[in-house]
């Protein structure tokens, strides 16, 4: 259940659907928590999207919501895949929209990593 406030999960949305094979992705790891892929508009050298498998709307919800576990599984695994990726070294950003002021534009919570060149500062 989403946190009140926030709307109710859609199972329809494009994340729920590539989680259940119905779109393809191209996928760069995957486990027991985590869904990761490239996005499809990149936005750096390497952007990749890391998603939960559970049915989260956005970050809110899914801290406010999620088992500890798997809160502490999905973060330890965008950890990975960033190392994997070979960003840990030079540095790498991290990022989730929450919410309409952030623009999220897709309602199951994801986390952006990018990487390859440096970013620049981002603040906000
Ligand atoms: P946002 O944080 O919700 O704004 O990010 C959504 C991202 O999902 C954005 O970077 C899109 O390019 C990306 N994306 C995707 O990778 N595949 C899709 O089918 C769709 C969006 I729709």
């Amino acid at each position: 259940m989403p946190v009140s406030g926030l709307p109710p999960y859609d199972s329809q949305n494009i994340f729920a659907r590539i989680l259940r094979g119905e779109i393809p992705c191209r996928k760069v790891f995957e486990n027991e928590f985590a869904l990761a892929f490239h996005d499809i508009n990149p936005q750096a050298p390497v952007h990749v999207l890391v998603i939960p498998k559970g049915p989260y709307c956005s970050f809110a919800d899914f801290a406010a919501t999620a088992p500890e576990a798997d809160i502490a599984g999905f973060f330890r695994t965008v950890g990975t895949v960033a190392k994997d990726l070979g960003l840990e070294a030079p540095g790498y950003r991290m990022l989730a929209n929450m919410g309409e002021h952030s623009g999220q534009e897709v309602p199951h919570f994801h986390v952006h990593l990018f990487g390859g060149r440096p970013l620049g500062r981002m603040i906000p």
